[in-house]
Formats: C-alpha cells, structure tokens, sequence
C-alpha cells in the first residue's frame, strides 16, 4: 500500500531539479518541452546528464526543460500534484498505471489518437503488439499512454533440477507429474550427494508461493493469475475450480504424505534453498528463472559454469493438461501528454522518437564504443566499462525512468551464463499470457477491493488445511461454498466484464 503522507504544500515545494530553460535551443530550432519524470533509482545516478539520455534529445533537437521528483517519493509527490491540477510539464511519467482510468475520465491527459500521424513508431509497434494495444485502450476507446515494457515471456518463474544428481540417477527432467514422482521418491530412496547417509536429501525445495505456479498448469489452472478465462471468453477463478482445483489439492496432499513435499513446506524461504543448494542436499528448485545461475548454481560446491554441474531449467509438468508457464503483464511506466500542453503534436511527436528502435536500442545496450562492441559474428557485448554496473547506470543504461524503455532480453542474456541463456530460449514456448491488465471503473475497483481480500485469505488457509490433511477433501464442496457466501461470484461477473472489454478492443 502505498503511503499518502505527503501533503499537498509538501508536494508544491517538492524537490524537483530542474534545468533552466535555456532559450536558444541546443539541437537547432528545438522546440521547449517540459517533462516532469523521477530521477534514477541509483542515487549517485543524475539521470538528466547520462549520455544517453543526452543523446537522444540532441538528436532529436528539443529544448527538455526536466522535472524530477525523487524516485522514492514519486507517487506520492505526483499523485496529489495530478489531482490538484498542478503539473505544468509537457510530458508527464504517470505515478501509476492508472488502473481506475482516473486521470484519463478527469480529462487530465490528451487522446494520442489525433497525433498517430505524427506517432508512426508508436502506431507500428501497438500493430505488433496487439494484447498491450488491447491493454491501454480506454473504454471511450482512445489511447492515452506510451508504456514502457517489461520483459514478459523471458527468465519468467520455471523448473530447475540439479543435472548432477539427475545424471546420477539415469533420468531426464520429468515432463510429467507421474515422472516427477518417481524422480522424488528416487532422490529420498538414494545418497544423491554421496555422503554415505541416504536419508539426508531433501528431494525437492519449493517455496510454498511458488507451488501454484509448478503444479497449478498440469490441472488446466492458471492459479498464479488467480481469474482465468478459456476460449470462448468465460472466465473462473482458478481457485474455485471444482473439479481441477480438487484433483491439484489432492495431488498435492498425496505428495505430503509420501514425503515429498515436506513437513515444514510453508516456511521454506529462498535462503533455506540456497543453503541446501550449497550443501547439496536438494534436487529440485522453482524459481524466478534469474535465480538459476545467478543464485542457485553459483552456490553448488561443483557448479563450474558449466550446464552439466548446474541447477538447469526445464520445461513444465504436465498433468491431464499440457503444461505451460505463467508470462507477466508487460506494461511498465506509463507516459502521457498533458492536455494543457501547448506542444502537444511535438510532444507526441518526441515520445514517438523516444519510443523508436534506434532509441530502444541506445537503452538497452547504449554507445557503440563507449559501452558495447559488435563482435565478428554480429553480435553484441558490453565492454569492460560496460560491465561494470555503476558505470553503465551512469551512462543511462534503461532509463526507463524519464523514457519509454523497452527491457530487453539480449541485454540480459549477456549478463547471465551462457548455458542459462539458451535455458531461456528454450523455455520461452512454454510461456503464456497472464490475465491481462484492464482499465477498470472505480465502481468495480469498489467491490473487487471490498471482497477479494477476504477471498485470497480463505483460499490461502484453505490450501494449506487441505494440503496437509487438518482440512479433509470430504469438505472441498464446503469451501466452493465458503467462497460464495465471500461474494465471489460478485468478483467473478466483474473480471467477466472487463473481460469482454478487453477482448471488444483486442479485436476490435
Ligand atoms: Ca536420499
Ligand atoms: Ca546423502
């Protein structure tokens, strides 16, 4: 929850730097624009003097006159500016992303619709990324915001098993629960880690958050998005699924009573992983894919950079459905243009240029020379400067924080081992849409915040009395129950709505 502490007089003397207006344009005939943005999450970052940054407005020839309110404070600094009408900036980074639709019905922001003429690398690029065009349609139907992106189908959450103990054993990574199974009660049977005691394993380590995620696909439920929806537009909520959602917990209080899951699942946090890993005691693990080689095969008292002595990623379990993994929701911040503003066309004219695949390209990998070299074969690597994460910060590596910057994949493939990254590559077929992100109206944001946190709480206690047996399956009709009498299907009809606007816009 974020925290409105900040007073509105606070908020008008806020510490903003700004650049004096500098009159005569430095690109030649620029025209002054006023961006009012956050500064760098690095504190010793000034954003506003990276070359990068610096690069992309002397190419372009605007006159940016910046104002940068402290990253930590930005939404609660800006928030209260926007409602009290005090933004005086051309472009604004908006403090959220606008969820409620509540700046765009205050009439606070332009339509960028009647600039797409003047906006073609934005308008190619909404073209070629059909589901965020969906995504930041309004329901009046116009866009009113330049997102930048996260990375959404790459080193997502997935499988990692110990390749040395899966060698060990004469296996392959298991594709399905049934192989899973056998793997597990081989590793509790075995000395996977040659110590002499063949009960000491833990065959596998799974945080209990991430449990919906590895065994929620195998049973048709996307349990991390929580609402779902199938092919003709119906939408559940994976969590009151009464037949899936029944045999997931039920295979899962199976593999609590073998042993396989074990006893104390529930406090397993990602250092107690880690602290197996580096005993060798584990030999599955699920994670964010990021932790594969930066945090789980860097600690294993074997690992030498190689795939084969690694904790490896591998594809997802699949059940009576295929397997798949959960993507995330890409939207990241979000850029509009003031409606006072009386540079508008420039204004759309200069977040299309920041939005370009030139400029996409100086974020992510920033100055040839300077911070990267392109290599015989074509391809790219940081230098040595480039490699050093201060320096490249300060040369205004991803400024996503006063620009639409795309994350990249490439970018994070050099950072990680080679054989994580072409994981990666294979995984990502794997990975599917998550429950988008829909604009919604306050009235359904009301109720949905009124019942979902009574909701989520019966279902995470529910979970876990059913997993371990103190709650029998007799009962699971009773919880379908409970889950009713919460209002769910108030929620349900909601998430349906909004549903089926956002398919109106996908293919509209
Ligand atoms: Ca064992
Ligand atoms: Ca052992």
């Amino acid at each position: 929850m974020k925290k409105r502490v900040l007073s509105m007089l606070l908020a008008s003397a806020m510490v903003v730097s700004m650049l004096a207006g500098c009159g005569g344009a430095a690109g030649g005939g620029g025209k002054h624009l006023k961006i009012l943005a956050e500064t760098s999450n690095y504190a010793n970052v000034d954003i506003k003097e990276a070359e990068i940054v610096k690069k992309v407005i002397a190419d372009f020839g605007a006159d940016v006159e910046w104002q940068l309110v402290d990253y930590n404070n930005y939404q609660d600094t800006v928030t209260p500016m926007l409602s009290a009408g005090q933004v005086d900036a051309d472009i604004v980074l908006l403090p959220d992303q606008d969820a409620n639709q509540t700046y765009i019905k205050s009439g606070l922001f332009t339509p960028l619709n009647k600039y797409f003429d003047s906006m073609p690398n934005f308008t190619k690029w909404l073209d070629a990324n059909p589901v965020i065009k969906a995504e930041i349609t309004a329901e009046d139907g116009n866009i009113y915001y330049v997102p930048g992106t996260n990375v959404g189908k790459d080193y997502q959450p997935c499988l990692m098993y110990n390749q040395v103990w899966l060698d060990k054993a004469g296996k392959t990574a298991p594709k399905t629960l049934d192989e899973l199974v056998d793997l597990l009660k081989y590793y509790k049977d075995n000395d996977m880690n040659g110590n002499g005691d063949a009960n000491d394993e833990i065959p596998m380590s799974i945080m209990a958050d991430f449990l919906p995620y590895m065994f929620g696909p195998a049973f048709g439920l996307d349990l991390v998005s929580g609402f779902q929806a199938d092919a003709s537009g119906n939408v559940t909520y994976a969590y009151a699924d009464s037949a899936n959602y029944k045999k997931y917990l039920e295979f899962l209080n199976g593999l609590y009573k073998d042993g396989l899951l074990e006893q104390e699942y529930t406090s397993i946090d990602r250092d107690k992983v880690i602290e197996r890993i580096s005993n060798d005691l584990t030999g599955v693990a699920y994670d964010f894919s990021w932790a594969m080689s930066m945090m789980y095969s860097n600690v294993l008292p074997y690992y030498d950079g190689t795939a084969a002595t690694a904790f490896v990623g591998a594809a997802p379990l699949s059940g009576d459905k295929e397997g798949f993994y959960v993507g995330r929701v890409e939207l990241g911040n979000m850029f509009a243009i003031s409606a006072n503003s009386k540079n508008a066309e420039y204004a759309a004219k200069f977040l299309d240029y920041a939005m370009s695949d030139a400029c996409q390209e100086l974020y992510q990998w920033g100055i040839e020379g300077e911070s990267y070299v392109v290599n015989a074969d074509g391809t790219r690597s940081f230098t040595e400067k480039g490699q050093d994460n201060d320096w490249l910060q300060q040369f205004g590596i991803n400024p996503s924080f006063v620009f639409p910057a795309q994350q990249s994949v490439a970018s994070t493939d050099v950072l990680v081992a080679d054989w994580h990254a072409k994981s990666n590559a294979e995984l990502r077929q794997y990975v599917v849409d998550p429950w988008p992100f829909i604009y919604a109206t306050s009235d359904e944001t009301d109720t949905i915040n009124t019942y979902m946190t009574d909701i989520e709480t019966k279902v995470n206690e529910s979970a876990t009395a059913f997993i371990t047996g103190t709650r029998p399956m007799t009962e699971f009709d009773a919880y379908i129950g409970e889950l009713d009498s919460l209002h769910l299907p108030d929620v349900t009809a909601i998430r349906k709505q909004q549903y089926d606007r956002y398919l109106k816009a996908l293919n509209g």
